[in-house]
């Protein structure tokens, strides 16, 4: 029987970053070799993506997964036991034959996704290779350029502002390890900023301040003036980028601003952006429309499409065929890759190569509840994704992420690269004149 045959396949419950229960998968190869991984959980989420397997009821404010353990357990196991682990289009294949919904809802996305990445980690180590390089192959490996969040907003704190993801990305970085120092720096001025202002009152679910601001636009100058404080120029060395997760609070092109109590049409959203990214060194913006609102998306994308990144979110839902149909349309020019909400590793690789097909910036990106695992890490750099994204500069499922990046980095010697501002539109991230 071949090495890389699968002999077991087990699931347990574990928990995350919000104290949350999710799966842990953990597959057994003939040979010995192991491969273990565990479904992160997204809370701001497209209506597209694959749909975590959830018990309901009272016991853990319904999240309990008993039931998506136990289709790993049975049918899961059952169906994989036997497969080449090798030959991972073929095991997930299998997943989405058993699955056979259109979202992942029988066995859960959250089953389907932790056995494809445990999966795909046995893989790896009957071939004693790293992830990264498993992946990578002959080509060379390439580190991603980070963007890093410094408030988090949205429905990660409560909603207290209306933008979700206030991040920075250090394009000036030349290595990994650089983008990191940068980063902590930025993040350090932007605490003392929050604690001079009395507005420092802890951190959101991904670890950046939470956002205590009069408007939206306050935490855009406030990051401004962090990364000044920090010693670089902002927009050149370190420039800003947003996740608006603009179908949060937008439905049918209209976006009802909370916290400046005023409401806007597609029209006005993308008035105030434009704005926005006249005023500040902005490089990169998600979901800056609604997921319903195909319109809106192309109409941002004609207006800056051309000096910033646009990426789509919950508009693309981590989808080859999306990505294709936002790439003829120009309803945006960069996806971001995020393997739960497409529910297995072949679906997540196949919607990152349609991204880059089609010229796209291609992002990996954590969930915001999150763990230690550190499986996107690995994929951002074995497949040369360009970017990573996962969440802010503090928390312990944060900084696991960003020191495996050290550690791949460092393992590379000077063999490797950095994914610096060459990802990103020319000229991203600098003020019009
Ligand atoms: C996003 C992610 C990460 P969530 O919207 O990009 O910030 O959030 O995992 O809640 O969807
Ligand atoms: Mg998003």
């Amino acid at each position: 029987m071949s090495q890389t045959s699968i002999h077991t396949v087990i699931a347990r419950r574990v928990w995350d970053s919000r104290g949350r229960p999710t799966v842990e998968a953990e597959v057994r190869l003939t040979g010995g070799a192991t491969g273990r991984a565990i479904a992160p959980a997204g809370a701001s989420r497209g209506s597209r993506e694959a749909v975590d397997l959830r018990d309901g009821g009272d016991a853990l404010g319904g999240f309990g997964v008993s039931r998506a353990v136990a289709a790993v357990n049975g049918k899961i196991a059952g169906r994989l036991t036997g497969m080449n682990a090798a030959d991972q289009a073929a095991v997930d294949a299998a997943l989405i034959a058993l699955d056979g919904t259109p979202d992942k809802g029988r066995l859960g996305g959250n089953a389907t996704i932790a056995v494809s990445m445990a999966v795909l980690h046995a893989a790896a180590a009957a071939h004693q290779l790293p992830l990264y390089a498993y992946l990578a192959g002959d080509r060379e490996v390439r580190l991603p350029l980070p963007e890093i969040q410094i408030f988090g907003g949205g429905a990660h704190a409560g909603r207290r502002v209306d933008i979700q993801d206030f991040m920075v990305m250090p394009l000036g970085a030349a290595s990994f390890d650089e983008a990191l120092a940068m980063t902590a720096e930025v993040y350090l001025a932007a605490g003392r900023l929050m604690a001079d202002a009395g507005k420092l009152a802890g951190v959101a679910d991904e670890g950046g301040f939470w956002p205590a601001f009069d408007s939206n636009e306050e935490a855009l100058s406030m990051l401004t003036r962090a990364i000044e404080k920090a010693g670089y120029r902002p927009g050149d060395q370190v420039a800003i980028s947003l996740d608006i997760a603009a179908s949060e609070f937008g439905r049918d092109g209209r976006y009802t601003l909370g916290l400046e109590r005023r409401s806007l049409d597609s029209g006005g959203m993308i008035h105030m952006l434009a704005q926005w990214c006249r005023r500040y060194p902005i490089a990169s913006v998600e979901d800056p429309l609604a997921e319903d609102d195909a319109e809106g998306m192309r109409a941002f994308t004609a207006e800056l499409g051309g000096r910033i990144q646009v990426i789509g979110d919950d508009y693309l839902v981590t989808s080859a065929a999306r990505v294709r149909e936002a790439a003829a349309s120009h309803a945006c020019n960069a996806v971001l890759i995020k393997p739960n909400q497409a529910g297995t590793v072949t679906e997540t690789r196949q919607a990152l190569e349609a991204g880059k097909a089609a010229g796209f910036g291609t992002i990996v990106s954590a969930r915001s509840g999150e763990t230690e695992d550190v499986t996107i890490v690995h994929l951002a750099a074995g497949w040369d994704a360009g970017q990573l994204k996962v969440g802010s500069f503090a928390r312990s499922e944060r900084m696991a992420k960003w020191n495996e990046g050290l550690r791949i980095e460092q393992a590379l010697g000077g063999l490797g690269s950095f994914a610096g501002r060459a990802v990103l539109p020319p000229g991203a991230g600098a003020l019009p004149p």
